[in-house]
């Protein structure tokens, strides 16, 4: 008999870590189709995780065994998921997650993912945003059997990377689409483009399903307060409730294609489950610069931006990227994937949301959201 996890986990455990039962592995397929998501508690994790449970999947997220805060914020969002210990450093706390969970679909989207933090810690950014990526595609491989002499068979896991436009950096041409040539521009687009060229690799190397979708800025009121979206969201509903007169920010000549991260979850899910594997740009094909999101933010909440923005040179990246914009047309005719969501509708969204939280936090609350510069 396969293990069956149960649908109802709610499984307290210490640090709220689900103990997971060990089964042997089947090679029956189960009923269900099976996730294992790296990043869970992140912005992209949740979402992802609560469309795949909204699809009937069974989720499993993997998170390091320390205490972390985000896991309680996942689990009274998400109490189906199910989560197992595991570190994109380890390889052999990788292997034995694929093995336990014995998953239908891998999606990485762990990562150490502010980008100036990639500067002060690039090493770091290299081991887990790089090489985290081969240990996941080698925990794969392994709980598989592959081999350069061993292809996988019919029901492989299907492993998805999240490639990011910041590869694409300095551009040449506009907008970019899956052969736009990659000039990154710091140490965490570096370590993205090793993640992403590995996983082509492993594709051609061993025949494994395994694809990169390449992301584009994408935002929601769960993005971290050190994003400039969310700092922005943050900041207008910080000087409209009157507990902070100033915001500042670094360049705002940069352009951006900011979709909602809700609408970028549905991609990675149908990249899984195409015929053939293949990378896919996914964007809304619009730009806007950061001066044009500060004026949206501030006028959603009828203030004038000019008033309080205040331009902070401890912002400033040593190499930035200037602008970004996808092609996606690729994803919309092979994937019928398109944005619901557009850049007005996002900002308001993002700042009500935070006019909202911060209402209830006080001010005391809205200390907690601060963020020092880099
Ligand atoms: P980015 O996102 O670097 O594009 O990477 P971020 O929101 O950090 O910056 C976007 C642009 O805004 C400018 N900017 C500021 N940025 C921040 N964070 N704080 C500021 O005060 C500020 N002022 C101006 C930046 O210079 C930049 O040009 C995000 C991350 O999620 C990556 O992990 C992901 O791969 C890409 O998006 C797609």
């Amino acid at each position: 008999m396969p293990f069956r996890p149960t649908r109802k986990p709610a499984c307290p455990g210490r640090a709220g870590i689900c103990k997971l039962p060990r089964r042997s592995i089947s090679t029956e397929a189960p009923l269900t189709r099976r996730a294992l998501i790296t990043g869970i508690t992140g912005q992209d994790g949740s979402y992802l995780a609560e469309h795949l449970v909204d699809m009937g999947y069974e989720v499993f997220g993997l998170v390091r065994g320390q205490a972390n805060p985000r896991v309680r914020h996942l689990r009274q969002r998400l109490g189906e998921v199910r989560l197992i210990r595991g570190d994109l450093l380890d390889q052999g706390s990788l292997i034995a997650a694929v093995e336990r969970v014995q998953p239908d679909e891998v999606y990485n989207l762990a990562a150490i993912s502010y980008v100036p933090m990639s500067w002060q810690q690039a090493e770091l950014t290299g081991e887990v945003t790089g090489l985290g990526v081969l240990r996941v595609l080698e925990a794969i491989r392994v709980c598989s059997g592959i081999s350069a002499s061993r292809s996988p068979g019919s029901g492989q896991i299907r492993f998805y990377q999240a490639s990011t436009s910041e590869m694409f950096g300095q551009v040449d041409e506009s907008p970019q689409n899956e052969r736009t040539p990659f000039h990154p521009r710091s140490p965490y687009g570096v370590a993205k483009v090793y993640g992403h060229f590995l996983t082509q690799n492993y594709r051609e190397s061993y025949g494994m399903y395994a694809v990169s979708g390449i992301m584009f800025n994408h935002e929601s009121p769960r993005r971290g307060a050190e994003f400039v979206t969310r700092k922005v969201s943050l900041g207008v509903a910080q000087i409209k409730l009157g507990y902070e007169r100033q915001l500042r920010l670094g360049n705002l000549t940069a352009s951006r294609d900011w979709g909602f991260a809700g609408d970028y979850v549905r991609a990675m899910q149908l990249m899984l489950t195409q015929d053939t594997p293949a990378d896919y740009v996914i964007g809304t094909g619009v730009t806007h610069s950061v001066e044009k999101l500060v004026d949206t933010a501030f006028r959603a909440a009828g203030l004038e931006w000019h008033d309080h923005v205040v331009t902070d040179a401890a912002f400033i990246r040593p190499a930035e990227v200037d602008r970004l914009c996808a092609d996606p047309s690729k994803a919309r005719d092979e994937l019928g994937w398109e944005p619901k969501i557009g850049f007005e509708e996002l900002v308001a969204m993002m700042v009500d949301a935070d006019f909202e939280l911060l209402s209830a936090a006080g001010d005391s609350g809205a200390e907690e959201y601060t963020t020092d510069s880099w």
